[in-house]
């Protein structure tokens, strides 16, 4: 069994696959805590996690631009850089996928509203190690950064992706190289010893596991580059899916999903308030301006309580609070009056970021083959009993 040697895991957990191992936190712990904790934080892997010594790992960088590969050890990458760190969510492509099952069926794991999760990142800047190794910034031929995970299938090939040039090295991007998740070492699950995180960006480009940085003309050539992660018209079906006419999912856009209360609740009228909670978050930095609730399946309208997102001096220095540079998810909450009548009602929730993105109203008009961006109104029905 190549998964005999995955870690443990928290039972808690909402499993979609055990092997390779799949999961997603409870939409009520979620929006429990700003940082997830790192048990309860999603896991999405493709291949058995692989089981790294620390002692004998070495990151490799080479490529295009860099005049001979560089090895690094994970000593030197803490000693050689200064410490740096980002508060950043990651988002699968597939979050949300299951809903949009509900127009057609989809390809893909069936997540519901937990395949994302917030963290503060410890490490390096991807940019002050490319540096290190002979980039230079005025080079005009690399075009792409590609990285690739340790974890490999049984022909060999191992998990990679990359990101544009140019989101790999401005300062403003943020882009880490990880040793660290929450202040704890990086879990095993989530890419120990080191993980790209790319801020802003889908969940796949921040490989796990890294072993090795190629700069280059060219995207990745792998799988998960070229063949997935790609939107496509709800027309397009697996007869004539052509994946070379797509561009390769970057920046994800505007979400948000309702946590609480849960889909086919029950409460009592004389219970006082109705508490809603949620999280919002858009891709590329930009940041959540407004989350609208409606009680009423959407013919009338309230505005969500943003919550504060610091809760320590330390989290407060790590964050990024530029413009341009919101990584972070923002929780939400809707305090409202319950109906003395009872009766059914229809929570509904849309976000809306600093360019004014919003979410679409319905999945029809963005149902894909491999239900991904998948950012629709989130929808939950709940019974009041007078
Ligand atoms: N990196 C490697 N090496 N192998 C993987 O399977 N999965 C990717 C990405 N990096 C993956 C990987 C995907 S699709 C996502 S959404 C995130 O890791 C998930 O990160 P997490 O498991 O830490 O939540
Ligand atoms: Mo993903």
């Amino acid at each position: 069994d190549p998964y005999a040697c995955d870690p443990p895991r928290h039972p808690v957990l909402i499993v979609n696959s055990s092997k390779p191992f799949n999961a997603e936190t409870p939409a009520e712990i979620l929006t429990a805590s700003y940082f997830t904790p790192n048990a309860f934080f999603y896991k999405r892997n493709h291949l058995p996690v692989p089981d790294i010594d620390p002692e004998a790992y070495r990151l490799e960088v080479r490529g295009e631009g860099i005049p001979t590969p560089v090895f690094l050890s994970l000593e030197e990458l803490k000693k050689k850089f200064p410490k740096q760190e980002v508060v950043a969510t990651l988002q699968c492509a597939g979050n949300r996928r299951k809903e949009m099952t509900h127009v057609r069926p989809v390809k893909g794991l069936n997540w519901n509203i937990g395949a994302l999760g917030n963290a503060r990142w410890g490490g390096v800047w991807l940019r002050d190690v490319l540096l290190y190794a002979g980039f230079q910034e005025d080079d005009t031929q690399v075009k792409h950064v590609q990285f690739e995970g340790r974890d490999q299938d049984v022909t060999g090939s191992a998990y990679g992706s990359s990101i544009p040039l140019h989101k790999a090295v401005a300062e403003k991007n943020d882009v880490l190289l990880a040793y660290e998740m929450n202040g704890d070492e990086l879990p095993r699950d989530h890419g120990f010893p080191i993980r790209v995180v790319v801020p802003g960006v889908v969940g796949a480009r921040s490989v796990k596991w890294l072993h090795r940085i190629v700069l280059s003309r060219e995207e990745s050539r792998s799988h998960w580059q070229r063949n997935d992660y790609k939107g496509f018209s709800p027309s397009v079906d697996w007869t004539n899916v052509d994946f070379s006419k797509a561009p390769a999912i970057q920046e994800l856009p505007v979400q948000s999903a309702i946590t609480e209360p849960a889909e086919g609740a029950q409460v009592l009228a004389d219970d006082g308030d109705l508490v809603v909670r949620g999280y919002a978050w858009s891709g590329g930095g930009r940041e959540v301006v407004r989350v609208d609730v409606s009680l009423d399946g959407g013919c009338t309208w309230n505005v969500a309580q943003l919550e504060p997102p610091y809760v320590s001096e330390d989290d407060r220095n790590a964050q990024q609070t530029e413009e341009g540079r919101a990584w972070a998810w923002k929780l939400w909450t809707l305090q409202a009056p319950l109906p003395a009548e009872g009766g059914k009602l229809e929570i509904v929730c849309k976000a809306v970021d600093s360019s004014y993105n919003v979410q679409p109203e319905s999945f029809e008009p963005i149902w894909n083959l491999r239900g991904v961006l998948s950012n629709a109104w989130h929808h939950v029905h709940i019974t009041v009993l007078p």
